[in-house]
């Protein structure tokens, strides 16, 4: 926080170039500046784009050319001035920031394998951890190859899969093996026949990587466990004593207890190990250890190899961000790297992540959607700060509705004609859209035993799906796949009042106009000479362009 009255300077959030057209950016002390130009050939009137407690931003956008030269004229509460004199070699600035070649055509399927298709019962896996809430049900990466087709005719070129590796748990974030596939999902091969079925569709793989925390059980936690100070693995994790466990822990863990009475146990007994919350089988590693940091690396590295296209990064924000860095520098192949990290993202993009998981965005989704806590306006406000703080990478973020640690938006809704709507929101705004299995056919939180939440197997008699939410779905993922608009596009709002949200998708010629009427009342939208329909939901009145009420539509302007 530099303190001064306006601030501009040419980093990667303040001047960027996607889609043919450079954005520039000046922050200004809240309410201070009235009018803001750039100069530049001519004056451009900069917009209001967004404020948060301290800042005002502005912003221009200008066509693309290899180089600008310009400085501002500000009108202040206390007259005008003029500021700055940069000149930018527009490449030369870029250079800097890459991101995967194949990204921004993309739509994410996110699968937890556990729960989409068990296509080879022979493989299933009784639970050794048999606890309330963690059920295997026998899907695992046969099943998702059986399902390839029914894949590519939804129209998803993406899928993230939630841990395949060796682990004891259904979701197998405790892994005990990062060199190889569980054998209840398939092992090695399938994940080999997975790739490749894929890759001969041009759909891309990522993987999730749990690099906060291994499981208790896997060896390198084993050998501290046995020869404590002894090992030479006690540096890989965060001990603080020895022996990590009691020899009470030990004595209930080979006990004949079933495993709901022995995890209630183990749960109260102290340890000398910090691990994930306080989840007694995720002790967490020593980042701070360069073997660790050569470990994740190596095991990142070994996959990409064998065909993934990228990795989603599991409590990323419980990682050192140097870590990530030097994942991202030293990484080979084209590959798509997210982090999960829940709040602002500031921290870890540019030089680490390439997206993260873009919660910011979803919170404002539940306060705008779900708990009508904003205004359109104050959603606007919203969607345009975390551009003002993301920049370009805002296009390249993994954007969702739900996933497997949140409920499902339909049920969160209970209400088909709101839920098309931030469907509709989601395929037409910046960053990469995301759906998770059975989103696409109206499923909604189990209340099934040991299935938590989000997580209920994939429904697979069609009896039961919702067809026009199943239409709806593949339409958007169409429509987003063949609207460079939509994908690089310029989001140019255009009117966000109450529940309205009218806003334009602009690229070259192509303008895609999108209306969200989230309101009990009919809403008028501006009149257009010549347009064609792209996508409906709810009703809308073509001779009197009348968007009924919970209705959308996404118009192409000719
Ligand atoms: C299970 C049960 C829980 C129970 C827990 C402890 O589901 O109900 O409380 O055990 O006994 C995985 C499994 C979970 C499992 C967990 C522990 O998927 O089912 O929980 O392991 O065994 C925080 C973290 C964030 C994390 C979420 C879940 O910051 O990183 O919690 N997300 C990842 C994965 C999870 C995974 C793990 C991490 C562990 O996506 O699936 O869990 O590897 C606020 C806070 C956030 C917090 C969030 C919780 O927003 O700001 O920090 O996220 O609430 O939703
Ligand atoms: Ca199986």
């Amino acid at each position: 926080f530099s303190g001064e009255e306006i601030y501009h300077y040419p980093c990667l959030t303040h001047l960027y170039s996607i889609g043919d057209y450079t954005y520039i950016r000046l922050r200004a002390l809240r309410g201070v500046v009235k009018k803001a130009f750039l100069i530049e050939e001519k004056n451009w009137e900069m917009r209001k784009k967004a404020s948060d407690e301290l800042f005002d931003y502005f912003e221009v956008r200008l066509p693309k050319k290899e180089s600008l030269n310009y400085y501002f004229r500000v009108q202040t509460v206390s007259g005008t001035i003029e500021y700055g004199d940069f000149d930018v070699n527009i490449e030369e600035h870029e250079k800097k920031y890459k991101i995967p070649s194949w990204i921004l055509t993309r739509v994410f399927y996110q699968i937890m394998p556990d729960r989409f298709f068990n296509g080879n019962p022979e493989n299933d896996q009784t639970d050794p951890i048999d606890l309330k809430n963690s059920h295997h049900y026998g899907g695992d990466l046969e099943g998702i190859i059986q399902k390839i087709d029914y894949l590519t005719e939804l129209g998803i070129n993406s899928i993230y899969l939630t841990p395949i590796f060796e682990s004891m748990t259904y979701h197998g974030y405790d892994v005990v093996d990062y060199y190889h596939v569980a054998r209840k999902f398939g092992g090695d091969k399938a994940f080999e026949e997975l790739t490749r079925e894929l890759h001969k569709r041009d759909i891309k793989l990522i993987l999730d990587g749990v690099f906060h925390h291994t499981s208790f059980f896997h060896p390198y936690f084993q050998n501290v466990v046995k020869n404590g100070e002894n090992s030479e693995y006690k540096d890989f994790y965060r001990i603080t004593g020895f022996p990590v466990v009691t020899k009470e822990f030990l004595d209930i863990l080979a006990s004949e207890l079933p495993w709901d009475e022995k995890y209630k146990r183990l749960k109260s007994i102290k340890r000398n190990y910090e691990s994930f919350y306080s989840v007694w089988l995720m002790p967490r590693l020593n980042h701070d250890n360069k073997k660790v940091r050569e470990f994740i690396r190596d095991v990142m590295e070994y996959w990409i190899k064998k065909g993934a296209d990228g990795w989603r990064l599991d409590v990323a924000h419980g990682v050192p961000p140097e870590v990530w860095e030097d994942v991202r520098e030293k990484l080979p192949g084209d590959v798509y790297l997210v982090g999960e990290v829940m709040d602002d993202a500031r921290l870890w993009i540019f030089n680490k992540f390439h997206g993260t998981m873009n919660y910011p965005l979803y919170e404002a989704i539940l306060r705008f959607f779900v708990e009508k806590e904003i205004d359109a306006r104050e959603f606007l406000n919203w969607l345009e700060l975390l551009s003002a703080y993301y920049g370009p990478v805002e296009y390249v973020m993994y954007n969702f509705l739900d996933n497997h640690d949140v409920d499902r938006m339909l049920s969160l809704l209970k209400n088909k004609r709101k839920y098309l709507c931030a469907l509709v929101f989601l395929f037409t705004y910046r960053g990469i859209p995301a759906i998770y299995y059975g989103d696409e056919i109206g499923m909604e939180n189990a209340d099934a035993p040991f299935m938590e939440r989000s997580r209920a197997p994939m429904e697979w008699d069609m009896e039961k799906w919702d067809m026009d939410i199943f239409y709806s779905v593949k339409k958007l993922i169409k429509l987003r796949k063949t609207s460079k608009a939509l994908q690089i596009g310029a989001f140019v709002p255009l009117e966000f009042r109450g529940g309205l949200l009218l806003y334009r998708r602009e690229l070259n010629g192509e303008r895609i106009l999108v209306g969200i009427n989230y309101s009990r009342h009919e809403e008028h939208l501006p009149l257009l000479s010549s347009f064609e329909i792209l996508f409906q939901s709810g009703s809308f009145d073509k001779a009197t362009n009348k968007l009924g009420p919970y209705s959308s539509i996404v118009i192409k302007e000719l």
